[in-house]
């Protein structure tokens, strides 16, 4: 049989996250509008598409909206703690875990992912292109005890039999709310993404045994092959090879997180820097007076301000001062 041009497969429609100055109401009048993601203290609204995650500006500044657009109606459900919303060939999934009702950390992971993945299944969206996860005191506890440890062998538990080779990109961050939160939400859709890796870093599913009992189940990045295409880009830090970088120095993490950066982009083959590109980036700092010298990184590399959201959070592993993640998307004239 005669292979189908790729021309006239379907390609995803594409999906558009930016930040904007706008009333989370506002964003969510929108038909076309699939998530809304508010930081910091907001009112979590009665609507399956809205989400408070409890990370506070690092100068205290309002936040913008994140707001999450399909080509297409979206429509809204939920059924016991997942709550989805679909269109344009997207499904934008949530679950919020009280950890006391799991036995701690892992179950409460291993309950979340268990919960996303039937929920992707049944409503036939069998692409994981993307995961976010929030916990509390990310840090505590020694060693294999520490709380995120717990997390990875809990969402590794709940993912199952997935293939490595099909992780999602992720995000992996401690958030400043109530410890026995957990939420985790994800981005699924009708069409695949094509994993991306970086080849300064080992793969975080090949991560060596003393990070964790399992390794993390994530991939660096992953690519929609939409028009215009978009790197939906993993926590990026100051990791090579396996190890940490610069420990200790958050100026060298900061230009060490953006050479990353640049090697995913190049990486994907969606050009072979940050700065200049389409961007909505989330960069975390441990400590909040690290915000400022990230700001002026990013400014000196030409990343406008406008497309950076500094927040205050913990990083999963506790000698990482600060991370990067995001979504690029790059005017590639249908030739990706
Ligand atoms: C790293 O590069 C930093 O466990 O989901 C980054 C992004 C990290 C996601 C996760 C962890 C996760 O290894 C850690």
């Amino acid at each position: 049989m005669a292979a189908v041009p790729p021309a006239l497969l379907a390609r995803a429609t594409p999906l558009r996250i930016g930040f904007e100055q706008v009333t989370a109401t506002k964003a969510l009048a929108g038909t076309d509008t699939l998530a809304v993601i508010s930081f910091g203290a907001a009112d979590a609204y009665d609507d399956p598409r809205h989400l408070v995650v409890p990370l506070h500006t690092a100068d205290g500044s309002e936040p913008a909206q994140e707001v999450w657009r399909v080509d297409g109606h979206v429509e809204t459900g939920r059924e016991g703690d997942v709550v989805w919303a679909q269109g344009g060939g997207y499904l934008f999934v949530s679950v919020r875990v009280d950890e006391a009702g799991h036995g701690g950390p892992e179950g409460a992971a291993h309950h979340a992912y268990a919960r996303l993945l039937d929920t992707v299944r049944a409503l036939d969206y069998p692409h994981l292109l993307r995961a976010w996860n929030y916990l509390g005191d990310i840090n505590l506890g020694d060693g294999d005890q520490e709380r995120y440890r717990h997390f990875s062998v809990g969402r590794a538990r709940g993912m199952g039999d997935w293939p490595p080779s099909l992780f999602p990109a992720a995000t992996a961050i401690g958030h400043l709310g109530p410890r026995d939160d957990l939420l985790v939400y994800a981005l699924a859709s009708r069409t695949p993404g094509t994993p991306v890796e970086n080849p300064r870093q080992v793969s975080a599913y090949h991560y060596p045994r003393r990070y964790g009992p399992v390794p993390p189940s994530f991939a660096r990045a992953m690519r929609l092959d939409t028009d215009p295409a978009s790197l939906l880009i993993s926590g990026t830090a100051s990791v090579i090879g396996h190890a940490t970088a610069h420990v200790g120095n958050a100026p060298a993490q900061a230009a060490e997180t953006l050479r990353n950066l640049d090697c995913l982009l190049t990486s994907a083959g969606l050009g072979t820097r940050l700065p200049g590109r389409d961007a909505s980036l989330k960069a975390y700092v441990r400590h909040r007076e690290h915000a400022s010298m990230l700001r002026s990184v990013l400014n000196e590399a030409g990343v406008p301000a406008h497309q950076v959201l500094i927040l205050q959070g913990d990083i999963c592993r506790s000698d990482l001062l600060l991370e990067i993640d995001g979504i690029v998307t790059v005017d590639t004239n249908g030739d990706v």
